[in-house]
């Protein structure tokens, strides 16, 4: 691996801040796992169209390698050192949004975690990741009332099941070649699985990019309700699990993009007067510091003028923070609609 393993046409985050003074003090470093420099950076070297283009393999990475991930995570999230991430997942109780249904399809909040004492996945060995997932599936089997559901692992289930739960959306799939050639897909599909809530509200996705993603949902606007419920169920898993987690950065993630609440909280919103007037939208979502995708997710489409709207900011803002500016910009979005 040299400097030069960077294509030329490549724009990431990790190309413009690996200097070569960077390069030479990083290049022979190792976590305690292991991990370097050579395999943080190959999904950038091999995705020239890479946004950011570095993954940490465990918790030590952000500090083994700070020179390299700080100024990433300073361009990305505006949030240097020196300052403190916060949490706040005290309960909420806000009206909900649309009780109509007229816009809001569904919210849905999720939030990234992985363990203390385990490499992250792009560095996690097949034992380990075993180890791992029995962990979490005694954790989950705590969880109570409405929590409470099913572990479905993917080595066990048929292409029936499989086909059944892809159909419902409650499946994720191999990674694509970002997480790839970071390391993600290792042994796939070995001890990976997702466990689902019997009323469909609640989701676990156990060893995809992060050890777990921890999913609240519903076909509702009711944001209260489905942040509440995430709550409920970080407050119990954190009883069994012991979460990663830094004091400036806050949870650690493997893709430096999700550090901090490591939360992503959206609506499906159909909005058929905002879609002829784009940059009232965009100007909206500007002001409340939201993000919008494609109404599949990331760089797909827009179906049906379905948006799919959520947080732009992760780091440097509390879970409370994020719900209530979503709100706060969703009642905008939704009073400009009706306007037109
Ligand atoms: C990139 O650098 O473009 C990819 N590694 C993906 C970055 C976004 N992160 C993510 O979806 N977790």
């Amino acid at each position: 691996m040299s400097l030069s393993a960077f294509p030329q046409e490549s724009g990431s985050l990790v190309k413009k801040h690996l200097s070569r003074e960077i390069y030479k003090a990083l290049e022979h470093k190792q976590t305690c796992s292991g991990f370097t420099l050579a395999k943080a950076i190959n999904s950038g070297v091999k995705n020239p169209d890479s946004a950011i283009g570095i993954y940490a393999g465990d918790a030590q990475s952000y500090d083994t390698f700070s020179q390299l991930f700080d100024p990433v995570i300073s361009e990305y999230h505006g949030f240097s050192k020196g300052k403190k991430h916060k949490s706040d997942i005290t309960k909420l109780d806000l009206p909900s949004l649309d009780p109509e249904g007229k816009f809001i399809r569904s919210t849905r909040i999720r939030v990234a975690r992985n363990l203390n004492g385990f490499c992250f996945p792009c560095h996690i060995s097949l034992p380990r990741r075993k180890e791992l997932e029995n962990k979490i599936i005694t954790a989950l089997s705590f969880l109570k009332k409405d929590l409470k559901g099913n572990y479905f692992s993917f080595e066990q289930m048929d292409k029936k099941k499989i086909q059944q739960l892809e159909k419902k959306n409650l499946i994720f799939k191999k990674g694509d070649r970002f997480q790839d050639a970071a390391g993600i897909n290792s042994d796939f599909p070995g001890c990976r699985g997702v466990f689902c809530s019997f009323n469909k509200k609640f989701m676990v996705w156990v060893n995809e990019e992060d050890h777990l993603r921890i999913i609240s949902l519903e076909k509702t606007s009711d944001i209260s309700s489905v942040y509440n419920r995430l709550c409920r169920a970080l407050m119990s898993l954190n009883r069994g699990l012991e979460f990663a987690r830094d004091e400036t950065y806050g949870y650690l993630t493997s893709c430096p993009t999700n550090i901090g609440t490591s939360m992503r909280a959206g609506v499906h919103i159909q909005l058929e007067k905002l879609e002829q007037e784009k940059d009232l939208l965009g100007n909206l979502c500007l002001e409340y510091n939201l993000q919008i995708r494609g109404t599949l997710g990331e760089k797909t489409k827009i179906k049906n003028a379905v948006f799919d709207i959520s947080n732009r900011q992760r780091l440097g803002v509390t879970e409370h923070g994020i719900i209530s500016n979503l709100y706060q910009g969703l009642m905008a979005i939704i009073k400009a609609e009706k306007n037109l």
